[in-house]
């Protein structure tokens, strides 16, 4: 991977903008920066590696050389798309499971920002913003993929069991053309965003459809319920076993398995 290789592989997308780094801490941390200093929409940052790559709440994301793919897509939201920002995490989620689908593999998204290879994550997506009072001036969205078998953290720092593209498919595909296809997705993909074609699709995909989860929302909070669907802003919706309908906006989704 080098920054000539990307633009020329990248060129049909009509990006603004790439930074490509062999090396850097986090791309979501390198696109917030350039955003503040005014990168423009479908402004694009890529790294061969993460040494200080992030998930939610600062849980660690891996990043090893030359074994997956990380980056980081700027958009800066239109005055239509601005109440539709929280279904960002359900076109980047789309995006990434349409490209595994084009590979003939059958991804499922874990609510909210997990892909899942047979029950195993094998990309992650953390969304963030840059604001102006209380308004989202840009929007990043960060996407890990693990592509081929080096990139998958050793089990024991794993709360979740991962996969890498290799493992499923035999075979490392090229990290440019999955690159090109996410990308591709997500700009195809973005128009539609407040359509309920897009809700149906994205819930459609959604892992554990029908289950009994337990949803963890930091420190002692849980709630338990079956899993029904989304709420029109992209919240997960339970059915309590009181058959109370609960929305839950943040959190980390559990299988509740029963003796
Ligand atoms: C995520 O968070 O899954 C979001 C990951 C987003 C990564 C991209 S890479 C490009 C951009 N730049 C960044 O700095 N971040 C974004 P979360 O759901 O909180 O999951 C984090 C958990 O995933 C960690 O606590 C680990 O247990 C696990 N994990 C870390 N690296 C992994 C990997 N390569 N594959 C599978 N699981 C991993």
């Amino acid at each position: 991977m080098n920054q000539q290789e990307l633009e020329s592989a990248l060129a049909t997308l009509n990006l603004s903008a790439i930074h490509y780094f062999d090396s850097v801490g986090s791309t979501n941390d390198e696109a917030l920066d350039w955003a503040r200093k005014g990168a423009r929409d479908l402004s694009l940052v890529v790294a061969d590696e993460q040494t200080m790559g992030r998930g939610r709440l600062d849980r660690p994301w891996f990043t090893p050389p030359r074994t997956a793919l990380a980056f980081s897509l700027i958009l800066r939201p239109t005055y239509a798309e601005k109440p539709l920002l929280s279904r960002t995490v359900g076109l980047a989620a789309l995006a990434v499971a349409d490209v595994l689908q084009t590979l003939g593999l059958d991804p499922l998204i874990k609510w909210p920002n997990d892909i899942l290879l047979n029950g195993r994550k094998v990309a992650g997506i953390l969304i963030e913003a840059t604001w102006f009072e209380d308004e989202a001036q840009s929007i990043v969205i960060g996407v890990g993929i693990n592509i081929a078998k080096g990139s998958v953290p050793s089990t024991d720092i794993l709360g979740f069991p991962a996969t890498s593209l290799e493992h499923i498919l035999g075979y490392v595909p090229d990290r440019n053309v999955i690159l090109h296809a996410a990308l591709a997705n997500i700009i195809a993909l973005r128009p539609h965003m407040g359509t309920d074609s897009f809700m149906s699709a994205w819930q459609k995909k959604l892992a554990y459809y029908g289950r009994q989860v337990r949803v963890e929302m930091g420190g002692e909070k849980s709630v338990s319920g079956k899993v029904i669907g989304l709420e029109s802003d992209g919240s997960l919706k339970l059915r309590d076993d009181d058959g109370k309908i609960i929305a839950v906006r943040f959190g980390d989704v559990r299988l509740r398995l029963f003796a």
